[in-house]
């Protein structure tokens, strides 16, 4: 296969439906002449049983719902393709991994985990990030999630532990969210989970866009090559666009005022060619090197850190095009942790075990049955042969008259492949028995070095995230636990925690075991610490009305466009404005529509008569105040300063802090102070001026 270039529509043809210029029929193919009115006996009389147009309609109709899944249940698809850079044939026979000019067709999912299909994008949660790649030589899943790590190490626990982070049980409430006793409960009589808690209390939390996250195996894994000689790995995605972050304010209000954020994002984006890009990172290392860290490789509560083992990028994956149909592709979309190919094997994680088994499973309820792999979205694009036939939905329809192994009437086929999967070559010994291994015993020290590793905002946001949720619980000694399991993380956590919670600072206990590696800090731990990447595509608002100054918004447009920021003009009312110049400038959207929340930044152009205008609405003013509070870019040319200062906030220039405004600068360095500000993507010391409110 190699040097062919695969692509997925190609694939799907047979399979896509397209009714354009076709006439309208029933499912049995009869065309329909009335599609308005059912079968009456008599004009005014009962509707008969006869209808079978308006049966066979409604039938369906009734039966469009299928299970959701069980976690991950509200999500967002995307196709694409990744490329290997250079072939990885030392380490894998993976045939996906060996040739640079082959194109990988990709699906991937990205989801939020506790919530129900209709929730809202922006809440706190761990996010999904699965990707099922067509091989050659049989579908690979990675079916990954935003944070390195999980809650628990062994699969037994995650019913339990799924059970305590969604809604209550009696009244299922709150939805999508882990701010409830439940949750904290289990979490805190649970020390092993108290490392992913750390990742779901900060800001990874509540991602600005699915296109900024990092994506992670979490599970160790194991490339194979051809002689069988394994090789330990940890996969990573790392976003071109760089990792960010709302704030959590924000967050919220997006819930209510835009929940489809996220995914109006990643299909915008898409759909206007702005190609969502990560490269797949590895952390390659030896049994050997496993042997000599200071945690387990097969505990899924701990992560390697990058200082140990470097990041190698190995390719990278772009994500094209959009779904045509959301229920038979992204809703369909069937991921399995035991989609592995010749090449990739599993390892003895306790907790990825359990998902070999999970994931199929689940899918003969959610899907019925157990031709789901027959779904176009499913569907490998190379070759599938076996004897297995029969059950639910069957679509294929075989054609010799055997199904079984060994037959002589067709053959023998389908044959084995000598080269096909084999799984790694491990010796296991032991005795059978239910135990957790002393190695995974050891809970705190990675949480500690995940809160080292933030800066102090990060830890702030830390703090409040906690403290937010912690108030949130009725029963106030699950609060008063989770505050003593910190202080195993780190004695200023936990004491301020305990101080917004208005409880005694817990007495301290070092963390229990001694760190071989010696590794106090991991920079690739924080998001702050990381290079922001490029500002193309952050969404900027241009509040204005009538009378503003035209060439502020042309000069500010011309110098963000060439990096790919977009700039919306927001008015009172949609329409077109009449410029102090007397020129038109057409209106994007209305300041209600489109509220602060879903910009990157702001700019408020000059004129007089758009000044006073502004300067009396509330709305623009409030607009100005809580992209402040969310500590966005914000920039003011001529009189625009004087809206600033109407909602409190000092007007000069200051680009420490993310006000730009031309009394200090040139209007050509305006905007090129914008867009350095736009670059940082948030100034989040401003969160500590209580004087603006939002
Ligand atoms: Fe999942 N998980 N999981 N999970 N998971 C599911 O499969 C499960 C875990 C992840 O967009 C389910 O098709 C068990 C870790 C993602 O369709 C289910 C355990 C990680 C998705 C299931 C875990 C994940 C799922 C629900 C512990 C990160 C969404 C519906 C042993 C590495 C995939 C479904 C999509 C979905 C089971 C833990 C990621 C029930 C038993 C760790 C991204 O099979």
């Amino acid at each position: 296969m190699a040097g062919k270039k695969l692509r997925n529509l190609d694939a799907l043809k047979p399979f896509r439906s397209d009714a354009t210029g076709q006439e309208l029929t029933t499912n049995q193919g009869v065309p329909v002449a009335d599609d308005q009115n059912s079968l009456r006996a008599g004009e005014r009389g009962p509707t008969l049983l006869e209808d079978f147009i308006m049966r066979e309609k409604i039938t369906h109709f009734d039966h469009e719902r299928i299970p959701e899944r069980v976690v991950h249940a509200r999500g967002q698809g995307a196709h694409g393709f990744f490329e290997v850079y250079k072939p990885m044939t030392k380490h894998t026979r993976a045939a996906f991994l060996q040739d640079p000019a082959v194109r990988t067709p990709v699906f991937v999912r990205f989801s939020t985990v506790g919530g129900s299909r209709g929730s809202a994008d922006t809440v706190r949660d761990v996010r999904g990030f699965a990707v099922k790649f067509y091989t050659t030589e049989g579908n690979y899943d990675l079916v990954g999630n935003n944070m390195p790590v999980f809650f628990i190490q062994d699969a037994i626990k995650f019913p339990d532990f799924v059970h305590a982070v969604k809604p209550e049980p009696h009244n299922e409430i709150p939805q999508a969210s882990s701010a409830h006793d439940t949750f904290w409960d289990f979490v805190s009589l649970t020390t092993e989970a108290t490392h992913m808690v750390m990742w779901l209390m900060s800001d990874r939390a509540i991602p600005r866009s699915l296109r900024m996250m990092e994506g992670f195996g979490v599970h160790t894994f194991r490339l194979v090559n051809s002689a069988g000689k394994g090789t330990f790995v940890k996969f990573h995605w790392k976003p071109l666009l760089g990792v960010h972050s709302l704030a959590w304010d924000e967050a919220q209000k997006l819930a209510g005022k835009d929940g489809d954020f996220n995914r109006r994002d990643l299909w915008e984006s898409i759909d206007s060619g702005n190609f969502p890009e990560w490269e797949l990172g590895v952390q390659l290392f030896s049994e050997e090197q496993a042997d000599s860290f200071d945690f387990d490789v097969l505990d899924p509560t701990k992560l390697v850190p990058e200082e140990l083992i470097p990041v190698q990028r190995i390719g990278r994956m772009v994500l094209d095009r959009n779904p045509d149909d959301f229920f038979a592709e992204t809703e369909q979309v069937a991921f399995c942790a035991a989609h592995v190919v010749p090449g990739i094997d599993f390892t003895n994680d306790p907790l990825l075990q359990g998902r070999i088994f999970s994931y199929l499973d689940t899918q003969l309820s959610r899907l019925g049955g157990p031709n789901f792999h027959e779904l176009p979205i499913n569907r490998p694009q190379c070759p599938f042969n076996n004897n297995q036939r029969d059950g639910m939905h069957r679509q294929s329809i075989g054609v010799p008259r055997v199904a079984y192994e060994p037959n002589s009437i067709n053959d023998n086929w389908p044959v084995e492949v000598k080269n096909g999967f084999q799984s790694y070559l491990e010796s296991i010994a032991g005795p059978k028995r239910r135990v957790r291994a002393e190695s995974f015993k050891e809970h705190f020290v990675q949480a500690t070095l995940f809160w080292n590793s933030q800066t102090d905002v990060e830890k702030t946001h830390i703090v409040k995230a906690f403290s937010f949720e912690l108030s949130k619980l009725e029963r106030p000694q699950i609060r008063e636990r989770m505050v003593g399991v910190l202080a195993n993380v780190d004695a200023t956590l936990a004491a301020r925690v305990a101080d917004n919670l208005g409880l005694k600072a817990p007495r301290v206990t070092t963390a229990s075991s001694k760190k071989k590696s010696g590794i106090l800090e991991s920079k690739a731990l924080s998001m702050l610490k990381q290079e922001p990447g490029p500002v193309a595509t952050r969404k900027v608002a241009v509040l204005a009305a009538d009378g503003v100054d035209a060439a502020a918004i042309k000069a500010m447009r011309t110098s963000l466009s060439a990096q790919g920021v977009q700039l919306k003009v927001l008015a009172a009312k949609l329409g077109t404005l009449k410029a102090a110049d007397g020129t038109a400038v057409p209106i994007d959207h209305t300041i209600l529509t489109m509220p602060s929340v879903v910009f990157d930044g702001l700019f408020v152009p000059g004129g007089t008569k758009s000044i006073a205008a502004l300067s009396a609405s509330a709305d623009a003013i409030h607009f100005v105040q809580e992209s402040y509070r969310h500590c966005k870019p914000l920039c003011a040319s001529g009189e625009g300063t004087q809206l600033l200062e109407r909602g409190g906030i000092a007007s000069e220039s200051d680009a420490g802090n993310g006000v730009i405004t031309a009394s200090a600068k040139g209007r050509k360095s305006l905007e090129a102070a914008f867009l350095t500000a736009l670059s940082r993507h948030r100034f989040w010391q401003r969160e500590s001026v209580d004087a603006v409110p939002a």
